[in-house]
C-alpha cells in the first residue's frame, strides 16, 4: 500500500558515497549503488527489487533511516513503527513491515496506537488497556501500523497525529486511534483542525457514558486538557463545530450549560434520535468509550457507571453510523484492564473498522 523514498535524514547520495544529517559521508557499499538513482519522489518496493535491491536490504534501509515510507504528502514517523514491534513483537509479526508496502491493506481503516497513560495513577492507566487489547488482537486479521510513544498529547505528537492523518487520507483510507484515555480524540482533532479548510464543518460523534464536559467553561482553555473536559476545550476553542453525545448517562447540567452558552451540543439516547436531514460536507469523527457499556460486560474500565448499554447495541450503533454518514476518522478508548474487557473492545474494534 506505501511506497519508499530517500528520508530526510539523507542529505547527499552519489554512486560513491552517502551523508545523511549530522554523521560523516560514507563510502556508498556496491549492493547499495541502486540507490543513487532514486530521487524524492515515491517508487515502489518492485522498482527498488528490479533495481537488485533484495527485500531484506529495503526493510534494513528504512530502519536505517536511509529510506522512508508513506504516500502521497507525507512519511510515516518510524519511532511510532520501532515502538510498536519492540512492544508487541507477536501481533507487530502479524502483519510485518514490508505487507504495509507490498499489499493491499484488507480494512478501511489504518489503526495507530497512542497510550497516553497517567504514570500518577496505574490504576487508570488506559495503556494497560491499549496493551491487552493489542495483545488479543494477534490473528484477527486488524493490522496495527504503529504505536505512537506518547504519555501526553505534546506538541510533537500533535504533529505525529497529522503526518498520520494525512498520510491515511491520501491512502483513501479512514484513520482509527486507539487509546489510551478520551485525551487521543482532543489530540486527533487538534491535529485534523489544522488541515482543514476555514469554514469546514468539524462534527464529533461521542458514544461515552460521560459527558466529558466537566469543569468551568471560563477556564476551560486555560486548564490542563484531560479525559474529562476534553470536549468542552474542544468547543470553547473552535476546533470542532457540533458535539453529538449518543447514550450519555450522567449528570446532564453540564450539556444544558453547554448549550446555554451557545454551542451545539446534542444528547440523545441512542443514534436514531440524532436528527439526520441533508448536510455540508465536513469532517466527522466517530469516537467510542468502553464505558458506554454497561459494568457487568466491562467491570474494569476507569470510570464505570451503572445502566450502560449491551455489546449487541454499541455494534448494532456503530455500523448504523458507518452506513449512515462518511466518517472521516474514529477514535476507541478506555478500554478495559482485564483479558475478557479486550475481546470486547476487539470486536468493537472490527465494528470500527468498517
Ligand atoms: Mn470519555
Amino acid at each position: 500500500m506505501f511506497k519508499l523514498r530517500l528520508d530526510d535524514r539523507v542529505e547527499r547520495l552519489t554512486t560513491e558515497r552517502i551523508k545523511l544529517v549530522g554523521v560523516p559521508s560514507k563510502p556508498l557499499p556496491d549492493a547499495l549503488k541502486p540507490l543513487a538513482c532514486l530521487s524524492r519522489e515515491w517508487c515502489s518496493t518492485g522498482d527498488l527489487r528490479e533495481a537488485g535491491i533484495t527485500p531484506d536490504k529495503i526493510e534494513a534501509l528504512i530502519r536505517a533511516g536511509v529510506l522512508s515510507f508513506g504516500l502521497g504528502r507525507e512519511s510515516f514517523p518510524l519511532v511510532a513503527r520501532t515502538f510498536y514491534e519492540a512492544q508487541f513483537p507477536v501481533h507487530a509479526a502479524a502483519f510485518p513491515l514490508l505487507d504495509w508496502l507490498d499489499r493491499p491493506l484488507p480494512i478501511d481503516t489504518v489503526w495507530i496506537g497512542l497510550p497516553l497513560c497517567h504514570l500518577t495513577n496505574m490504576r487508570h492507566s488506559t495503556a494497560i488497556g491499549l496493551a491487552r487489547v493489542l495483545d488479543g488482537l494477534t490473528g484477527t486479521g486488524v493490522p496495527v501500523l504503529g504505536v505512537l510513544p506518547f504519555m501526553n498529547p505534546t506538541e510533537k505528537c500533535l504533529q505525529y497525529l497529522h503526518r498520520v492523518h494525512t498520510l491515511s487520507f491520501d491512502a483513501g483510507k479512514r484513520l482509527g486511534i486507539l487509546g489510551g484515555d478520551h485525551r487521543v480524540a482532543w489530540a486527533l482533532l487538534k491535529a485534523v483542525r489544522r488541515s482543514t479548510p476555514t469554514g469546514l464543518q468539524v462534527r464529533y460523534i461521542h458514544i461515552d457514558a460521560h459527558h466529558d464536559l466537566y469543569g468551568s467553561i471560563d477556564h476551560a482553555l486555560s486548564d490542563d486538557v484531560a479525559h474529562s473536559n476534553f470536549l468542552l476545550r474542544l468547543l470553547a476553542g473552535g476546533t470542532i463545530d457540533e458535539a453529538i453525545l449518543i447514550g450519555c448517562r450522567d449528570n446532564p447540567a453540564p450539556v444544558k450549560q453547554a448549550v446555554g452558552r451557545g454551542f451545539r451540543v446534542a444528547s440523545v439516547g441512542d443514534y436514531s434520535s440524532v436528527e439526520k436531514g441533508a448536510r455540508a460536507k465536513g469532517y466527522t469523527h466517530l469516537s467510542v468509550d468502553l464505558d458506554i457499556l454497561d459494568p457487568s460486560a466491562v467491570p474494569d474500565v476507569s470510570s464505570p457507571l451503572a445502566g450502560g448499554w449491551s455489546v449487541d447495541t454499541l455494534m448494532t450503533t456503530i455500523r448504523e453510523i458507518l452506513i449512515s454518514e462518511t466518517i472521516d476518522s474514529v477514535s476507541l478508548v478506555e478500554p478495559g484492564t482485564s483479558a475478557s474487557s479486550a475481546a470486547i473492545a476487539n470486536d468493537i474494534l472490527g465494528a470500527l473498522s468498517g
